[in-house]
C-alpha cells in the first residue's frame, strides 16, 4: 500500500471513530392505527408529511408497540423491560406517582452517558412524584430523575385531570393564590361536572369522562383551582410542537434525543379551528391531519437547521386505533371507507394484531434506503438496546432486560427481525414468526364499541402471514404447536429472553 493511501485510510478511520452519533427524534403518536396514515392506506385524510418520511425512509409492515394501551407501552419503550414484569403499569390515573424508579437505567439516561441532551415533550402518562403529588410545588421525581434533561408535559392524558402543562417540574402559568387540587375519588371543588351539567359541554361524553369540565369538555377525575394554568385543547398541538421545535433549535449542535409524544390522535379530539374539516371523516380524521402538520413542523425544523442528514427520525404509535373512546365525536358515524386498523383485526385494548401492530417509519439519510420497506418483526421493547447500539453506548449489565440490539432491523439490513415478541392487553399474547397465539380467556374485538370474544379452550392460533385479519383459529387443528407456543410464552413471562 502506498504511504499516501495508508494516510488516507488512517484519516478515514480516525474520522469514523470520532463521528458524532446521530441525533434521535422519536415521534410517538397516541392511538394511531395501522391504517391511519396515507402510506399505510388511509382514506379520507391526507398525511403528506408522514408520507414524506416514508418516501425518504423505511416503512415497517410488522412493527409493534409492547401493549395495547399507553402506559405499559411507554414504560417498556423507556426501560427495555416488558411492563407486565412490574405491578402497577396499567393505564395510570392523573395523580399516580412515577412508575419508573429513579436510578433505573433508561433509554434517555443511557443516551446521556453518550453526551446526548435529552428532552421529552408531550404526553407522559408514566406518573409524577412519589404518590399524592402536590401540583403547587416542585413536582419530583419526574422525567429529570430518569434521564431527561428537559420536559414539557401533558402529565397523564388529554382526557384526565389535571389539565395543565408541567415544565421542568412546575405547572406552567400557575397563580399561587389559586392552587390546584386533584381527586380521582370523591368530587372536589365547585367546578361543574359533565354528569350534572351536560348543557355546558362543547363535546358530550359517551362513557366515563363525566367529571370536572375544563374548556367545555368533561374529563376523567376532578380538579379545582389552577384556572390560569389550564390548557386550551384547541391550542395543544401548536403549544407542544413549538416546544419540540425550540428543543431542536436549542440543541442543534447535538447530539440530542427528542421524545416528541403527541396528544393526537387520543380523545378528546379537539383540533385547532384551522384543521376543522381538514378530513372527510370528522374530528378523528381532522386530528390525524393536525398530527401530520406537527410532523411536518418537526421535519422542517430539522431541514432549516441543516440537521436532517444527521438525525435518525423514528415515527410510530403507542397502541392501536379506537373509535368511540368515551366522547360523542362521530368517529364511527363519519368513518366512511377508512379502515383505522387497515387489514388487521380489532385495535386498542385487544390482543389481536390491531392492538399492537402500528405504523413505523425510520429515516436516516445516507444510511437507510429511501422508499424501502421491511417485513421484519420489530418490537418497541428493542428500541432501548437498539438506540444504545446506534449511539455507540455499552449497555449497563443490568439494563434493558427484554431489549435486544435490533439496529440491523431498524436500519433495514435484517429482513427477519425478532424470533418472538410478547404483546400485552391485560393478558399476554405471543408472536413467533408467522404464528400468533392468544391463551384461552377473553379479549376485545372491534374498535369501540367493542364486544368481548371468548377464545376456545385451546386459545387462539393464527398464521398472520396467510391470514392477516386473524379470521381463522387453527388452535383445534394444531395442538402440538399450541403447546409449543404456550410453553414459550410462559418461559419468556418468567425469564427474560433477549
Ligand atoms: C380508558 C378511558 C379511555 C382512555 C384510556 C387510556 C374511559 C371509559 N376510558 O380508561 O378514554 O383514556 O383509558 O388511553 O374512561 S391510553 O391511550 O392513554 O392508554
Ligand atoms: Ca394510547
Amino acid at each position: 500500500m502506498k504511504p499516501a493511501t495508508l494516510i488516507c485510510l488512517l484519516m478515514l478511520l480516525v474520522a469514523a471513530a470520532h463521528a458524532k452519533p446521530p441525533n434521535i427524534v422519536l415521534i410517538y403518536v397516541d392511538d394511531l392505527g395501522y391504517g391511519d396514515v396515507g402510506c399505510y392506506g388511509a382514506q379520507g385524510v391526507a398525511t403528506p408529511n408522514v408520507d414524506r418520511l416514508a418516501r425518504n425512509g423505511l416503512l415497517f409492515t410488522d412493527a409493534h408497540c409492547s401493549a395495547a394501551t399507553c402506559t405499559p407501552s411507554r414504560y417498556t419503550l423507556l426501560t427495555g423491560s416488558y411492563a407486565f414484569r412490574k405491578q402497577g403499569t396499567g393505564i395510570l390515573q392523573g395523580d399516580a406517582g412515577l412508575i419508573i424508579a429513579p436510578g433505573t437505567p433508561t433509554l434517555p439516561s443511557m443516551l446521556q452517558t453518550q453526551g446526548y441532551r435529552t428532552g421529552v415533550v408531550g404526553k407522559w402518562h408514566l406518573g409524577l412524584g412519589a404518590g399524592g403529588v402536590d401540583w403547587n410545588g416542585e413536582i419530583r421525581p419526574g422525567p429529570r430523575e430518569i434521564g431527561f434533561d428537559y420536559h414539557f408535559l401533558i402529565p397523564a392524558t388529554g382526557d384526565r385531570v389535571p389539565c395543565v402543562y408541567v415544565e421542568q417540574g412546575h405547572v406552567v402559568g400557575l397563580a399561587p393564590e389559586d392552587p390546584i387540587a386533584v381527586s380521582y375519588g370523591a368530587p372536589i371543588g365547585s367546578d361543574p361536572t359533565g354528569k350534572d351539567h351536560p348543557e355546558f359541554l362543547h363535546q358530550m361524553w359517551s362513557h366515563g369522562h363525566n367529571a370536572t369540565i375544563v374548556n367545555g369538555i368533561s374529563r376523567i377525575g376532578y380538579m379545582s383551582g389552577g384556572q390560569s394554568a389550564r390548557w386550551v385543547d384547541e391550542d395543544m398541538a401548536d403549544t407542544i410542537t413549538n416546544k419540540a421545535v425550540a428543543f431542536i433549535e436549542d440543541h442543534k449542535d447535538g447530539p440530542f434525543f427528542l421524545f416528541f409524544a403527541t396528544h393526537d390522535i387520543h380523545v378528546p379530539r379537539v383540533p385547532h379551528q384551522r384543521f376543522r374539516g381538514a378530513s372527510e371523516m370528522g374530528l378523528r380524521g381532522d386530528v390525524i391531519a393536525q398530527m401530520d402538520w406537527c410532523v411536518g413542523r418537526i421535519l422542517d425544523a430539522l431541514d432549516r437547521n441543516r440537521l436532517a442528514d444527521d438525525t435518525l427520525v423514528i415515527f410510530t404509535s403507542d397502541n392501536g386505533p379506537v373509535l368511540d373512546d368515551g366522547y360523542v365525536d362521530e368517529a364511527n358515524e363519519r368513518l366512511g371507507p377508512h379502515k383505522p386498523a387497515g387489514p388487521l383485526r380489532a385495535g386498542k385494548y385487544s390482543l389481536f394484531e390491531g392492538g399492537t401492530r402500528v405504523p413505523m417509519l425510520v429515516r436516516l439519510p445516507g444510511r437507510v434506503a429511501a422508499g424501502s420497506r421491511s417485513n421484519a418483526l420489530f418490537g418497541q421493547v428493542d428500541l432501548a438496546a437498539t438506540l444504545a447500539a446506534v449511539a455507540g453506548a455499552d449497555r449497563p449489565a443490568d439494563a434493558f432486560p427484554d431489549s435486544r440490539d435490533a439496529s440491523a432491523a431498524l436500519l433495514g439490513d435484517d429482513p427477519t427481525g425478532r424470533p418472538h415478541l410478547l404483546h400485552e392487553a391485560g393478558r399476554l399474547a405471543l408472536r413467533r414468526g408467522p404464528w400468533k397465539y392468544i391463551p384461552p380467556g377473553q379479549t376485545r374485538d372491534g374498535l369501540g364499541p367493542w364486544r368481548n370474544v371468548r377464545l376456545s379452550e385451546s386459545g387462539f392460533l393464527g398464521d398472520v402471514e396467510t391470514d392477516l385479519g386473524e379470521a381463522r383459529n387453527q388452535a383445534g387443528d394444531q395442538p402440538e404447536l399450541v403447546e409449543e407456543m404456550r410453553s414459550l410464552l410462559e418461559q419468556i413471562r418468567l425469564h427474560p429472553d433477549r
